[in-house]
């Protein structure tokens, strides 16, 4: 019995002695765990003399009792301590959270205009073959964008296509008009880079084929597009032009963001940024697709959507989309 005493005085003060929250822990481990001293001595009881046992077990158990209340104490003092030592007043960290892409938004965007004006969205394959790109939208075998110098071929018939054109093409030959589309999606051609024309940028084609579409019809949608999009001061322009898929053709301008139509280095002094190509199906391609073109008309438009982000985002470089320079993107 003395000696349990010299035991006693040993671990309270021991566990007294614990400086924090981990320390009183270690000593709760030490002691009351299945293998701690005091859990050992206990399992020891019945190898004490029977005269001995009774007072042994009251003192073990008193002693067990106290040492986990002060370990309990402890622990909470210690905790207290931790929580009072969370400074209020520095200032909250700031977390880097992700963005859309400027050209995912300006995306987003023209789709949900084009839908609310009825048209559904399609897609085609950006390797494609001469055929969805060139015959079958009427390209002459002369024509420039034919060549290795403007297009990037992948093999023999195969390029990477140089605009959203062939999907229309994909869409006709699937069903029956009438068909209303717009397709957006990655083109690619063999250019020099400059402010407002890289290697690889985006378009979005739109289609409308039914009985007795008019050019005026075609001109409506894209003013509306482009005021919904601009707002209702916007400045459209239609200049007559020329494709080989489509007759009357028109080239689309809006008015410059960066100099207001005054004339700058972005717009060549023009005044006017070129956001597309639009005209009416050529009776030709309707025909290499088996539609009957005494029957059906329509009309096409391809817009630049890079374009179209810099006008609305007033990006004046073009580069600035793929540079991946985080001070551009996190404007977005
Ligand atoms: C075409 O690609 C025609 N397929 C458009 C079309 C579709 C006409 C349907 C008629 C009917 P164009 O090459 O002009 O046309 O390109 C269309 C638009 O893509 C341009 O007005 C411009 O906004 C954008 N674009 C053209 N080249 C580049 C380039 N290198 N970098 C960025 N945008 C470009």
């Amino acid at each position: 019995m003395e000696s349990l005493q010299q035991i006693k005085e040993r671990i309270i003060n021991d566990i007294n002695n614990s400086a924090n929250f981990a320390e009183t822990e270690e000593k709760r481990i030490k002691y009351l765990s299945k293998k701690g001293e005091i859990m050992l001595l206990l399992d020891q009881i019945k190898e004490v003399p029977v005269s001995d046992r009774k007072e042994f077990g009251q003192v073990l158990n008193a002693l067990k009792d106290e040492a986990l209340s002060l370990i309990n104490g402890l622990k909470e003092k210690y905790s207290e301590k931790v929580s009072e030592k969370i400074d209020l007043t520095l200032p909250g960290r700031k977390y880097d959270t992700g963005s859309y892409h400027p050209l995912n938004l300006m995306k987003d965007e023209l789709k949900k205009i084009f839908r609310q004006m009825g048209f559904s969205v399609a897609s085609g394959p950006e390797v494609e073959t001469e055929y969805y790109i060139f015959d079958a939208l009427n390209m002459p075998s002369w024509h420039p964008a034919r060549k290795v110098t403007d297009s990037l071929y992948v093999e023999k018939d195969k390029l990477l296509r140089t605009e959203t054109s062939s999907v229309q093409i994909r869409t006709m030959e699937k069903g029956k008009p009438p068909f209303r589309i717009i397709s957006p999606g990655r083109v690619y051609r063999n250019e020099k880079e400059n402010a407002t024309h890289t290697a690889m940028f985006h378009q979005c084609e739109g289609l409308y084929v039914n009985k007795g579409v008019t050019f005026s019809e075609l001109k409506g949608t894209l003013k509306e597009f482009f005021k919904t999009l601009y707002g209702k001061d916007t400045v459209v322009r239609f200049r007559p032009h020329y494709f080989p898929f489509t007759e009357p053709s028109a080239e689309v301008d809006v008015s410059c963001f960066k100099c207001k139509g005054k004339g700058c280095a972005l717009c060549k002094k023009s005044g006017w940024l070129e956001l597309g190509g639009c005209g009416m199906v050529h009776p030709k391609v309707l025909e290499n697709v088996g539609i009957d073109s005494e029957i059906y008309t329509g009309f096409a438009f391809g817009l630049g959507i890079e374009r179209l982000a810099m006008l609305k985002y007033s990006v004046n470089d073009i580069r600035s989309f793929t540079e991946n320079d985080l001070r551009f993107l996190d404007q977005f």
